[in-house]
């Protein structure tokens, strides 16, 4: 199926003269040199109301190596697509086209929208066909920094360029001098044609696809002016397909402000920031560097697999740190405005709750190719079924040698234990969190979202080949 599906893009990639390429290059503009960025526009002047329009096609990206990838996707011909910016209690409606030859659906990742409109009953019988279009509505109930991408055949379509940004103002926030959201991917080229590598062999799917070039927001060479003296807020997602990222700015600290589900309520500094796929971290940046250098945003080398296991983890990007993208002061310096964040909502809990709703078991065999959850691959995982508006403990054991990216449609939690011991940091409301290898993590939820959700690994290879299953939050 995947590789089917991969021929077809590629085909009519192949067959379509008239595929537009990046030489038509609109995403210079939605992501500028300057430290800010375009959102998509809203078609209704009404306040409250936020409406777009957003089109999946095929789409010849450049990402920095000088060759457009030929079976590239995009959403409104920009890698990333454009941001979906609203506020906290807009009713959001994106009016959906999919000009690509793929069905589609599409993930608002992090947002509780309601099961309709989460692009899982799409995926399991309904998509979005090529040539048709839907329309997403939803209201949003939470603020933060959320993205968007394709919830079928993930593990290429995510690839070839379908994911954008969400940024979800919260009533009252001030914002800060440069408002940047940072998308950091990884696609794996062919050494010799530069072009997107097809997802091939089994071994890949069970290890997760580390690519050769690492982007942020789409090219692996990107610019951002700055100024000494300014604040910045920095909003990162991850959307790899198995990478874990590893990040730091040269010579500048981290105040780490929030993470999945909003705004913490307690910052802390740190000088490095881990993403697993699928999560965020918004972190607020001094530029306290010395006007006219330059300091590139470095990613370390995360490994996949536990130290003395038996899989041998090759990362084509190799061991130590490679850089991400630059941040260039100019010659000024500015007296910033600084910045508050706005204070969030945030639950309190210190450990898990009487209630336990289930325990999750990952587990993969290495020498039969699977990945599983509760001993078996979607659609045969065992349903999953709580009541709704209950405090609910859920504990989630990882007993392989990898780290799995664990990832909750339709409601957030909060990780109140890693491994029998709390999180050194509270990291707010989660809803995609690392279990590292033959670690347990304790999660709470107060399942306020009612529905049949779906709850997945984020390593997409993973999430393809059923490491996955669905949860029905109901009665009360
Ligand atoms: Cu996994």
């Amino acid at each position: 199926m995947r590789t089917s599906l991969w021929l077809l893009a590629s085909m009519a990639c192949d067959a379509a003269p008239d595929v537009r390429d990046s030489a038509n290059d609109t995403d210079a503009t939605l992501f500028p040199e300057a430290c800010s960025y375009t959102p998509m526009p809203d078609l209704d002047p009404a306040e409250g109301v936020v409406q777009v329009e957003l089109r999946a096609s095929a789409f010849a990206w450049d990402p920095g190596t000088g060759v457009p990838l030929r079976a590239g996707l995009a959403f409104n011909e920009s890698v990333p697509g454009p941001v979906l910016e609203a506020t906290l209690g807009d009713r959001v409606l994106v009016h959906f086209t999919n000009d690509t030859a793929i069905d589609m659906s599409l993930h608002w990742h992090g947002l509780r929208v309601t099961p309709e409109m989460d692009g899982i009953q799409q995926m399991m019988g309904d998509p979005v066909s090529p040539g048709e279009s839907f329309d997403y509505e939803f209201t949003l109930v939470d603020g933060g920094f959320y993205w968007f991408h394709t919830h079928m055949d993930t593990a290429t379509t995510i690839e070839a360029g379908l994911y954008a940004p969400i940024i979800v103002h919260v009533p009252g926030e001030v914002a800060p001098d440069c408002d940047l959201p940072v998308v950091l991917d990884d696609v794996l080229l062919d050494q010799d044609t530069l072009q997107l590598a097809p997802p091939d062999t089994d071994m890949m799917q069970l290890m997760g696809r580390l690519g050769t070039v690492l982007m942020a927001n789409g090219r692996r060479d990107r610019e951002v002016q700055w100024t000494a003296g300014q604040t910045t807020l920095l909003r990162l997602v991850n959307a790899s397909n198995a990478r874990y990222w590893d990040i730091r700015l040269e010579e500048h600290t981290f105040t780490v402000v929030g993470s999945d589900g909003g705004f913490l309520a307690e910052p802390y500094t740190t000088d490095h920031v881990v993403l697993a796929p699928g999560e965020r971290t918004m972190v607020v940046v001094q530029a306290t560097g010395t006007p006219g250098s330059t300091y590139r945003l470095m990613n370390r080398r995360f490994q996949l697999h536990e130290e003395g296991g038996d899989m041998i983890e090759y990362d084509p990007m190799g061991e130590g740190e490679n850089p991400v993208m630059s941040f260039v002061y100019d010659d000024a310096t500015v007296t910033g405005a600084g910045w508050t964040q706005p204070m969030p909502d945030v639950p309190t809990w210190t450990g898990a709750v009487a209630n336990l709703g289930h325990r999750w078991l990952l587990e993969e065999d290495m020498m039969g190719g699977t990945v599983t959850i509760d001993g078996e691959s979607f659609p045969n995982v065992p349903l999953v079924e709580v009541m709704a508006n209950m405090d609910t403990t859920f504990e989630v054991e990882n007993d392989s040698e990898m780290h799995h990216p664990f990832h909750i449609h339709g409601n957030r939690f909060q990780v109140v234990d890693v491994g029998g011991v709390p999180p050194a940091q509270a990291q707010g409301w989660k809803d995609t969190f690392d279990i590292p290898p033959r670690t347990t993590v304790t999660i709470v939820s107060k399942l306020d979202n009612p529905g049949e959700w779906m709850y997945h690994c984020h390593i997409l290879e993973h999430a393809d080949e059923g490491m996955a299953g669905m949860m029905m939050v109901g009665g009360m």
